[in-house]
């Protein structure tokens, strides 16, 4: 059945108000208008981020909401003046956008979209329309994304072509997952082979910074998390030694100084709690140790610490979707992991059908998965 051009009726998880269960509905994607693209979507990685920003986004403006943007799928139609992708494309969605004209893609140092909606949550097309609705309501996107839906809409710049051979079940990790955590480690930090990291937070994207520090030649990779069940995986994947600070009589950074000879060269944050953020930077070497925020805090949270931890020599920085800008970066990622340069096997804990989504969630809030796709 040819379906352009029309309003497909399909299944989605909308959340109707914060901090409650997923409700499967019935809702209208409308059609693709000019430089939109609607998709098929065939798998989608729950992240704890769908959980994190939506703290924020709904606090602000309480409205329903489709989340999910660690997506692929297959394009079912295109809008007007599309001419990156077509129908029947694998695709991944792009939830930082990619423009090619604003400054912030213009900035050779930047991967951050001026037309992201990450932090201004308007929840729109850019057109400030939504393709969705439920029952006669409005129903907001997330991040320019929104996958928990068996079709979504998103504009021409938040959408990539993939290659045809890739596994979209997968690969959907490159949407998020994998990409900010590999990224975090190679493009944002930097690491250089026979250095030292410390990854706090082992789900899926402290998992992936430890693939990406292993990969980049780190000679130690310290890995710490409050529930010791995931330092099997941790070390898997290249972790040389896993810490509990539930075991630990001192505070984490004087253990990891005490390990190190004063601290790692490189730390990363990936939870999203200020403590740790603030943790992490006492674990990198004063007079050299560069901290990564990788986690997203809650948005009304405020991040606090003596002026002298920088002063000494050491960076903080932080950074979105592992500083890979996504036009350019995730085609290549999907045939690395094609190519088995990469593996995200054991990233994937979990298989579940779409109408799980709430058990899913509940395996991520209770420390049981690292990633659950859900499939169509
Ligand atoms: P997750 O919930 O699967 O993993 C977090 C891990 O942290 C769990 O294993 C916890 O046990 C552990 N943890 C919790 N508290 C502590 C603590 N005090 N000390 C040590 N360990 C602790 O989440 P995830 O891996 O899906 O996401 C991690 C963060 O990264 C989260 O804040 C998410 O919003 C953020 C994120 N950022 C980006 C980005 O582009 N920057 C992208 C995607 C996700
Ligand atoms: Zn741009």
């Amino acid at each position: 059945m040819d379906t352009a051009g029309k309003v497909i009726k399909c299944k989605a998880a909308v959340l109707w108000e914060p901090h409650q269960a997923f409700k499967l509905e019935e809702i209208e994607v409308a059609p693709p208008k000019a430089h939109e693209v609607r998709i098929k979507i065939i798998a989608t990685g729950i992240c704890r981020s769908d959980d994190h920003i939506v703290d924020g986004l709904m606090k602000d403006r309480k409205y329903p909401v489709i989340l999910g943007h660690e997506g692929a799928g297959i394009v079912e139609s295109v809008g007007d003046g599309v001419t990156t992708v077509k129908p029947g494309d694998k695709v991944i969605p792009l939830f930082l956008p990619h423009c090619g004209e604003c400054r912030g893609c213009a900035e050779p140092k930047s991967n951050v979209c001026c037309k992201s909606d990450i932090g201004k949550n308007n929840g729109l097309m850019f057109d400030n329309t939504s393709r969705f609705t439920c029952k006669g309501k409005l129903i907001h996107n997330f991040i320019n994304t929104s996958t928990f839906t068996e079709y979504t809409v998103v504009d021409e710049i938040s959408v990539v072509k993939i290659h045809d051979d890739a596994p979209l079940d997968k690969v959907c990790l490159v949407g998020c997952c994998f990409s900010t955590g590999y990224g975090s480690a190679v493009n944002l930090a930097k690491v250089e082979p026979g250095s030292t990291c410390a990854v706090f937070g082992l789900g899926g994207i402290g998992l992936s910074v430890i693939i990406g520090c292993k990969a980049a030649g780190a000679s130690r990779i310290i890995a710490i998390d409050v529930n010791s069940r995931k330092f099997e995986k941790a070390k898997e994947l290249g972790a040389t030694e896993c810490v509990n600070p539930k075991d630990q009589e001192n505070p984490i950074h004087e253990v990891i100084q005490k390990m190190t000879n004063g601290g790692v060269h490189y730390s990363f944050e990936c939870i999203g709690n200020t403590d740790i953020m603030v943790s992490a930077l006492l674990s990198s070497h004063l007079s050299c140790g560069t901290a990564v925020i990788v986690g997203v805090a809650p948005s009304l949270s405020k991040l606090s610490f003596p002026p002298i931890l920088l002063l000494t020599g050491r960076t903080l920085k932080g950074g979105l979707f592992g500083g890979f800008r996504g036009k350019d970066s995730v085609p290549q990622l999907v045939l690395d992991l094609i190519s088995e340069k990469f593996k995200v096997d054991g990233l994937l804990t979990h298989k579940l059908a779409f109408n799980e989504i709430n058990k899913g969630f509940d395996l991520l809030r209770k420390g049981e998965s690292i990633r659950t796709v859900l499939e169509f």
